[in-house]
């Protein structure tokens, strides 16, 4: 690898702060120590109450200085922190002194972090973790991110890259010795027992309704009804502003619009739709095939009723508990009855609307507690993963029907391949980007 660039960036929150972090990691952190800290570079993790100046002898700040010696750091290479007064003026003037020395830069976003992957230090889905823990805005989701970085989820899908290479040594041994008729019956059989069981684990994961990326991502609720039915309106009471234009013409609301709440301690984005009727017009016919597609891909659907107008309301497209009906403009309700409905509001003027967000904050709570320890939390890992049950469905069908042990192997390496990319170990230059770039500069 040669000698790299050493890097540095404000690790700390928007400046200004109390006190601002500034981190460098690199093999020019000793040369930084000589030359700009008073006293030099201070012991090894001792906190040193030091002065930073600029190449020129002007003072930057006085903090506290604490140096990381590699490998015992984050990125494992030689790391030095300072702890610097947090206005804006003090970090410009730091990083300037920083990166006037020689192969000092400022870091791109995710790069420490990316170092310590290199170095060995986290796998790849635990940097996953890092990134998730900083976003982390509810306590479930800091939950998940602190069990991804800890190693929780890593470990599952070692294991089953652990199993899969037990397999494939037993798969090979048949290759090499194909006449051995006992050997082969006696072992194919165990063999291919454990690809079933491991199908199973798999698909198991797979099918977790996907609770760990909802956790992660936002659940989804989505509002649908005829034109009218007053959807719009709901979805500003839920968002607190005037998010969707609401009109008294039917047809007005053609993209969806979604806002962001939390709601049972969970992210939720909650969706308005266009009003399900036959139409002529080809922008609103489009919109309505994007509100059946939200409510198809939604946990929740609320379906809006008109009090005033419960005529023919369309039906209810999914049963309970996905399915849920909310009469709306209770104000305007007739002596007439009512259709039958889980709750019943006024969205013009927020009556009923904290126990409809109560009802649902339950209903979202219970389906993200369905799932225990989700192994999946990112989009990347369920594809990879159902590549890799793609593969082992094949070995399976291989070994079924004995298709011989040579692509028995190969499918097994495909299966290998994937769950290693899950975590990191190979091919995954091209992820790496995609991972890391997210991250916030400084981490
Ligand atoms: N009286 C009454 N009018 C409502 C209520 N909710 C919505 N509206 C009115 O119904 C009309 C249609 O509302 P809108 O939210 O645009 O319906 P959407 O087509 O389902 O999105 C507007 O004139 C709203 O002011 C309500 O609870 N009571
Ligand atoms: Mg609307």
């Amino acid at each position: 690898m040669g000698t790299r660039d050493t890097i540095c960036a404000l690790a700390s929150g928007a400046p200004p702060s109390a006190i601002a972090v500034v981190r460098i990691s690199g093999p020019a952190v000793y040369e930084i120590g000589a030359l700009l800290l008073s006293g030099g570079l201070p012991a090894a993790r001792r906190g040193t109450l030091t002065r930073l100046s600029d190449r020129d002898g002007n003072l930057v700040d006085e903090g506290i200085a604490l140096f990381s010696p590699a490998p015992n750091s984050y990125t494992g290479e030689d790391t030095l922190e300072l702890f610097l007064h947090g206005g804006p003026a003090v970090i410009t003037h730091a990083l300037a002194a920083l990166t006037s020395m020689a192969d000092v830069r400022l870091a791109d976003p995710g790069e420490f972090t990316r170092r310590a992957f290199e170095a060995g230090k986290l796998n790849l889905t635990q940097a996953e973790g890092v990134a998730d823990l900083i976003e982390a805005e509810t306590l479930a989701q800091k939950g998940q991110a602190l069990r991804q970085l800890s190693g929780g989820l890593s470990a599952t899908y070692s294991s089953w890259r652990d199993e899969l290479m037990g397999l494939l040594a037993l798969v090979e041994v048949l290759i090499d010795f194909p006449d051995e008729g006992d050997v082969s019956s006696d072992v194919a059989e165990p063999v291919r027992n454990r690809v079933a069981g491991l199908i199973k684990d798999v698909e198991a994961a797979l099918g977790d309704g996907g609770i760990g990326e909802r956790i992660r991502d936002g659940f989804r609720i989505a509002i649908i009804g005829a034109p009218n039915a007053g959807k719009s309106t709901l979805l500003n009471q839920l968002a607190g502003r005037e998010a969707a234009i609401v009109t008294a013409r039917p047809g007005t609301t053609r993209d969806v619009i979604e806002i962001r709440r939390v709601l049972g301690g969970q992210v939720v984005w909650i969706a308005d739709t266009a009003g399900l009727r036959e139409t002529d017009d080809e922008i609103e016919a489009e919109g309505i095939r994007r509100a059946r597609m939200t409510a198809e891909d939604a946990d929740l659907c609320l379906l809006l009723i008109d009090a005033s107008d419960p005529g023919a309301p369309p039906p209810l497209p999914f049963p309970p508990p996905k399915g849920i009906i909310v009469v709306n403009k209770s104000d305007l309700a007739g002596s007439g009855v009512l259709p039958a409905s889980d709750f019943i509001i006024c969205a013009k003027d927020g009556a009923g609307i904290e126990a409809l967000e109560a009802g649902l904050g339950t209903r979202i709570s219970a389906l993200a507690g369905s799932v225990e320890s989700p192994v999946i939390t990112r989009a990347r890992h369920r594809e990879k993963l159902t590549r890799g049950l793609a593969a082992l469905a094949s070995a399976k069908a291989a070994l079924d029907q004995e298709l011989g042990f040579e692509l028995v192997a190969e499918d097994l390496r495909l299966a290998i391949r994937e769950m290693q990319s899950i975590v990191g170990e190979i091919g995954v230059e091209d992820v790496l980007g995609a991972v890391f770039s997210r991250f916030c500069i400084g981490k």
